[in-house]
This record gives structure tokens, C-alpha cells and sequence, in this order.
């Protein structure tokens, strides 16, 4: 199914976000403007819980955000635990192109963002104030699989030129310890963008892909020749061999070849994502190593 442009992206709300990544690829836009453009809409949307405006806070009630991108150069930028800033793929890429630096974090990220132009806003709505409350009545820490982590978002895109660029964002793991931080803006655990080869991205409980390196070993496992199927599947393999505990957490690969081929496994059945190219929007479910 190779074919050029296209772009894929975790989860169902992947759909309207490929829409909007659709319209910049469609004329033949740059991929890294895709993946940014496509991203920015579950991060706006609140009731997508766990991205940007609207996302589950974490123990104390503050709102972290981590995100990353990176383009066909290999240039990658990245914030973690970012709070306030509605937009946080927006300032990661802005981190990549105005900073000798790939990674900004916490206050000097908010800083950052600050001097860039981006208002702070509030970003604990209504409804996640009162989810975290019930929660805190117990406050028991336990990843829900599927259902508690399953909003991030992963972006790939392969552009009319050839060329390749992700995007990742999200609030994180629900009622994570403050200060903790994910895969998600991590270069490669939660993405990773090689223009010879292909890209990865990934969704699920961000520790298993951090251990790994889960999607700097899909790419390579793609560059030995994989397709992007069986790289994901053997970076869950890989988690599943490393790691005595995988079996109580999802986690997603999403890979996107340089010809325009992609793929996807996940450790639990419930993993889907959506595909747009010229044919449409397909919304596919992802194999699994558990049933
Ligand atoms: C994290 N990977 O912070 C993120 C959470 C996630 O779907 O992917 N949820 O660990």
C-alpha cells in the first residue's frame, strides 16, 4: 500500500487530526507543517483527556505537558513538563529552530514559550478538575490499559517531496507523580524520524518505551530491512523480553516507511490508529501480542 503523500496518526482522534494534516500535505505542504498543524487539534480539543487543553492533571493537579518533533534533517526539538501553554508541539518546534538546544523543560520550557509570543492560559478544564478530585478520594496509581493513557498523540508524514517528519503530544500518564516525564518528548522512545529509512512513534505507558528506546529501534529495524509492521512487532518483542511486568500496560508502535508503507503493533488488543492518503481516512486496529 505504498503511496505518497500520507500521514498517520495514534487513536481515533488521529481522524480529525489528519484532516487538518491532510490540507497541508494535499497541497503538497511540508511534512513537518503537517505533523504540527495535525497535532494542534486534539491539543486544542478538551475533551481529548489526555493532550494539551483538557488533559488529566497529574497528583497535585497541575497540568504537565511533554512533546516533541523532528524533520527530514534530523533537527528535533522537544519540552517536558510544560504547563499552561495550550500548544506545546508548537514550542518544541520552535525549541528546534531558534535554540542550539533539542530539550527544554518545566519552567525554563514555560520561559521559553513566554518569550516566544504564546499566552498562558489555564488548562485544567471543568471536568478534569472534578475526575482528579473522585480520584484523589482513593488516589491509587494504577495505569488503567486502554483506557486511563489512551489519548496521545503520534504523527508521521510523508510528504509530496519525499520527505518524512513526526509530531508527538500529550499530557501524560493520569496522575503521574509531579514532575514525572514520558516517552512522549523523548527522541527516540516516543519518536523518532530517520528521512533514509522511516519513521516511529508510539502511545501507551511511556516507562516500558523509554527503557527500550522503543522507536529508535523501529527505525532500525526497518533500516535492516523490516517492514514497518515487523519493526513494531519486534519492539514489542523487545519490551516483552526485557521487561518482567509488560503485560499489565499497553503499549502502540506506529511506523511509516520511506516509501509511504506503514505498520503497527501494540502489546494489548485495543490500539488503533488512523491512516489518510489521496484514497481517504481509514481508522485500522493494530495486532497485538496478547489476545
Ligand atoms: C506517557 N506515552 O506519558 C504517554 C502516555 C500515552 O496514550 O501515550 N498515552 O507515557
Amino acid at each position: 500500500h505504498a503511496t505518497k503523500p500520507i500521514v498517520i496518526s495514534t487513536w481515533e482522534h488521529g481522524v480529525a487530526a489528519n484532516q487538518a494534516a491532510w490540507q497541508v500535505l494535499q497541497h503538497g505542504g511540508k511534512a513537518i507543517d503537517a505533523v504540527e498543524q495535525g497535532v494542534r487539534v486534539p491539543e486544542a480539543d478538551p475533551n481529548v483527556r489526555t493532550v494539551g487543553l483538557g488533559g488529566y492533571p497529574d497528583r497535585e493537579g497541575n497540568v504537565t505537558l511533554d512533546a516533541c518533533i523532528m524533520d527530514e534533517q534530523q533537527n528535533a526539538g522537544s519540552v517536558a513538563c510544560l504547563q499552561h501553554i495550550k500548544h506545546p508541539i508548537s514550542v518544541a518546534r520552535l525549541v528546534m529552530e531558534k535554540t542550539p538546544h533539542v530539550m527544554l523543560v518545566g519552567e525554563g520550557a514555560l520561559q521559553f514559550a513566554k518569550a516566544q509570543g504564546f499566552k498562558e492560559e489555564n488548562l485544567l478544564t471543568q471536568q478534569a478538575e472534578a475526575d482528579w478530585r473522585e480520584w484523589l478520594k482513593q488516589s491509587k496509581y494504577q495505569p488503567v490499559i486502554n483506557i486511563e493513557n489512551h489519548d496521545t498523540i503520534g504523527m508521521l508524514a510523508l510528504d509530496n517531496n519525499g520527505d518524512l517528519s513526526g509530531a508527538c503530544t500529550t499530557s501524560g500518564a493520569a496522575y503521574k507523580m509531579a514532575g514525572r516525564v514520558g516517552d512522549s518528548p523523548i527522541i527516540g522512545a516516543g519518536l523518532y524520524v530517520d528521512n533514509e529509512v522511516g519513521a516511529a512513534t508510539a502511545t501507551g505507558m511511556g516507562e516500558l518505551m523509554i527503557k527500550t528506546v522503543g522507536c529508535h529501534l523501529v527505525v532500525e529495524m526497518m533500516r535492516q530491512g523490516m517492514s514497518p509492521t515487523e519493526a513494531c512487532m519486534a519492539a514489542v518483542e523487545r519490551i516483552a523480553d526485557k521487561l518482567g511486568d509488560y503485560q499489565k500496560f499497553q503499549v502502540g508502535f506506529l511506523a511509516l516507511s520511506k516509501s509511504g508503507e506503514y505498520g503497527s503493533y501494540c502489546i494489548q488488543p485495543g490500539f488503533n490508529y488512523a491512516v489518510t492518503a489521496k484514497s481517504g481516512t481509514e481508522l485500522i486496529d493494530a495486532k497485538s501480542i496478547l489476545s
